[in-house]
């Protein structure tokens, strides 16, 4: 028998750790109510005094040894603690960013120190020294996420301003313009200055061939390239850079007048760069130069600071140019155009986790808030396309806005749901607007506000800009009942009213009065009498019409709208039933179905049972039994029986059914005389679709409409 193993000292440990009473407070114990738990939800933060749990919070007894078959067997697949925990380190990391992925985050604030409330409605700057939280992460761009902090490579500046009217991401660089004009081309730019491809080198670095050779095609770049090839990419550290927008933006006032805008970023402690040869030497050095540096400042207390300037100009100044303001290559002179201060950001926090918070971070340029807008500048209407979309890829789900740094600081509620990795709980029924739920006193969920939400300035360019960017419909997108009574009134007599009794069964269904009332109430605006049939239907009072935005027009019925009229009267790809039993007669069979599979029908065989039955004039086997063959699967249905058959099959439920059904579906049914008995058991009544077997052929798989009023009462 094997020895009971000893305890390794890495167990003993932390059994010792965790184990209560040893001079410790007891754990908190996270089993208790509701409440509690809701509390737990998302911190995985474990003091001291916390028990080692899983996932699903169950308490772990040994975190050090594997579950094994024996001292020295294998280990064994029930080890949930050892598979939990591989499974969830193995999928550690998410897709780095295709560029940017090198990057440092920190938090902050900003600080409004010049309202402007003349120049935007954005409700940060409207009063001096209001206040908002911010993150920003700064990058390089080519390297990958383990690249050094050195190369010579434009810097990316991101700020994300938790607004109280919703998060503000400036998304920008430390140069304030680009290498292309039109996102069209980024995929090129980036491919050409990312390690080439067949190689898989170099890293981080734009001194090589296809760079180069794309930067020599695309003259556009050079205003860009100056920039790249000035010490402005090789800079001291992240505290001493500048941060621009790049794009031309837009300011919205109160009143909606607009202006352009261009933001800068300018860094209290000034500009440094290093030389080319320090760049390089520090990379081997401290790979991590910017980082740490950014780190350390904020870490001692030393918050780096940059104040927020704008560039505020209009459309004349603008016409006047020699260049466009919608060209990101190009910037606006600070001697044609002072950059008036406007704000203040401090960085005074560092991330307490790098992954959930500067990994995890999804700046999108479309993230902008009342008062500032977008111009239409090729290269920033691409990026917002982009950002929304490479979020989707790399934080795997739509709802990453979920994540702590992602999500506004302000409250946030829409009709949005579910998605991977849905972690709110919306309550209710209101998933959907518009909704009337409030008027039966449920929570209906938020509204828009034609007032204070978000509307787009809209022409964003007088001289070129022939379209205007608006929420409406054109005039004639009002008229919703005109077509809607065409096609009502185009209808046979038997489906108008099978579109009442749909009416009316599904109304029947709500339970909200209000609702149904209103419902009711359009369908006058289609056609008062399918309103009154319908109102009938639920035994309700005829309510009042609702309001139709326009009139509707009368149409000229069209007869294309019907199905009724146009049923093809032909048997192809249709499937007819013939119920046949012991003793029924072959030939009779064989010939119906042969008629059948000659008009191009399909033929199915029903009988009591499926194996080789005993019939007139030989053994015949059945596709389906009646049963699990009822009625409703086929077209058209038929019956050849002998006298007893169809007397011991009167007496059975499905065949009584098969009958009903067919004749309540208002089927052809073709039998012979010795059904007969069936038939009236099944409250079949002779018509013009209730006929002898050799007159199917002439009948077919049609519909028999004229029957239903006998059958059912419609609306
Ligand atoms: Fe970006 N850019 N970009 N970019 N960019 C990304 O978004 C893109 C451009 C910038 O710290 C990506 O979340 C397109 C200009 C920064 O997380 C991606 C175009 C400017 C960051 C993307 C541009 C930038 C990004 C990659 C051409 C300066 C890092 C990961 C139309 C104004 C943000 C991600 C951070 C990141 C697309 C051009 C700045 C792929 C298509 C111009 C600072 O969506």
């Amino acid at each position: 028998m094997a020895k009971k193993p000893a305890p390794s000292p890495a167990t003993d440990h932390a059994l010792r750790v965790h184990q209560p009473g040893e001079g410790q407070t007891a754990p908190t114990d996270h089993r208790g109510n509701g409440d509690e738990l809701h509390q737990q939800v998302g911190t995985n933060v474990a003091d001291a005094a916390a028990y080692l749990t899983d996932n699903f919070g169950h308490r772990i007894s040994d975190n050090q040894n594997s579950l094994r078959a024996g001292e020295r067997g294998p280990t064994l697949l029930e080890d949930f603690v050892l598979r939990e925990k591989i499974f969830h380190f193995d999928h550690e990391r998410i897709p780095e960013r295709i560029v940017h992925a090198r990057g440092s985050g920190a938090h902050g604030v900003f600080e409004c120190t010049k309202a402007i409330p003349g120049l935007t409605k954005a409700s940060i700057f409207q009063k001096t020294g209001d206040t908002c939280p911010v993150f920003v992460r700064f990058s390089t761009v080519a390297g990958g996420a383990g690249s050094v902090d050195t190369p010579r490579d434009v810097r990316g500046f991101a700020v994300k301003l938790y607004t109280d009217s919703g998060n503000w991401d400036l998304v920008g660089n430390n140069i304030p313009v680009f290498f292309i004009q039109d996102a069209m081309k980024f995929p090129d730019l980036v491919h050409s200055v990312k390690m080439e491809a067949d190689r898989g080198y170099p890293q981080a670095a734009s001194a090589h061939d296809t760079f180069w050779d794309f930067i020599g095609l695309m003259p556009e770049a050079m205003h860009m390239i100056m920039w790249a090839m000035s010490d402005r990419t090789i800079p001291r550290s992240f505290r001493m850079i500048e941060g621009f927008g790049v794009h031309t933006f837009r300011f919205v006032n109160e009143k909606g007048d607009g202006k352009f805008v261009k933001f800068h970023w300018k860094p209290v402690l000034g500009l440094q760069s290093t030389t080319w040869d320090e760049a390089v030497k520090i990379a081997g050095a401290d790979p991590d130069f910017h980082r740490r540096d950014l780190f350390e400042a904020i870490d001692g207390g030393d918050f780096p600071a940059w104040d927020l300037g704008v560039q505020v100009f209009d459309e004349a100044f603008a016409a006047k140019q020699p260049y466009d303001v919608l060209d990101a290559t190009k910037l606006i002179p600070e001697e044609d155009i002072p950059v008036e201060i406007v704000g203040r950001m401090t960085l005074n926090r560092n991330v307490d986790n790098f992954f959930a918070e500067t990994e995890q971070v999804a700046f999108l340029p479309s993230n902008i808030i009342p008062g500032i807008d977008f111009s239409n500048d090729p290269l920033l209407q691409g990026r917002l396309f982009s950002y929304l979309d490479t979020q989707k890829s790399r934080l795997g789900t739509t709802n990453f806005h979920q994540i702590p740094i992602n999500a506004p600081k302000c409250p946030f509620h829409n009709f949005q749901r579910d998605g991977m990795m849905q972690t709110l709980v919306p309550t209710g029924r209101a998933n959907y607007e518009p909704n009337s739920l409030a008027e039966a006193g449920e929570n209906g969920g938020p509204r828009a506000s034609a007032e204070t939400g978000f509307t787009t300035f809209a022409t964003n360019d007088e001289r070129n800009d022939p379209m205007q960017k608006l929420r409406v419909r054109a005039e004639l997108f009002a008229d919703h009942f005109s077509q809607a009574r065409l096609f009502y009134l185009s209808q046979t007599e038997n489906e108008q009213a099978h579109i009442a009794s749909a009416l009316v069964f599904e109304l029947s269904k709500v339970t909200l009065d209000h609702v149904r009332s209103r419902v009711v109430g359009q369908l006058r605006n289609i056609d008062e009498e399918l309103a009154k049939r319908v109102a009938a239907g639920l035994a309700i009072d005829l309510p009042s019409k609702e309001k139709a935005a326009r009139a509707p027009v009368d149409l000229k019925p069209s007869e294309a709208l019907s199905i009724q009229k146009n049923a093809d009267d032909t048997m192809e790809g249709r499937k007819v039933a013939i119920l046949f039993a012991e003793g029924s007669d072959k030939a009779a069979i064989d010939k119906l179905k042969g008629d059948i599979e000659g008009a191009g029908g399909t033929a199915f065989l029903v009988a009591p049972k499926v194996g080789g039955i005993k019939v007139k004039g030989g053994t015949l086997k059945a596709d389906g039994q009646l049963a699990g063959s009822p009625s409703v699967l086929f077209d058209a249905v038929a019956s050849i029986l002998t006298d007893e058959q169809a007397k011991a099959l009167s007496k059975q439920g499905a065949a009584v059914q098969w009958f009903m059904d067919a004749f309540g579906h208002c089927k052809t049914i073709a039998h012979d005389p010795a059904t007969q008995i069936l038939l009236d058991k099944a409250g079949v009544e002779k018509d013009s679709g209730v006929v002898a077997i050799d007159a199917f052929a002439g009948v077919g798989t049609r519909r028999h409409w004229a029957r239903e009023p006998k059958v059912r009462d419609l609306a």
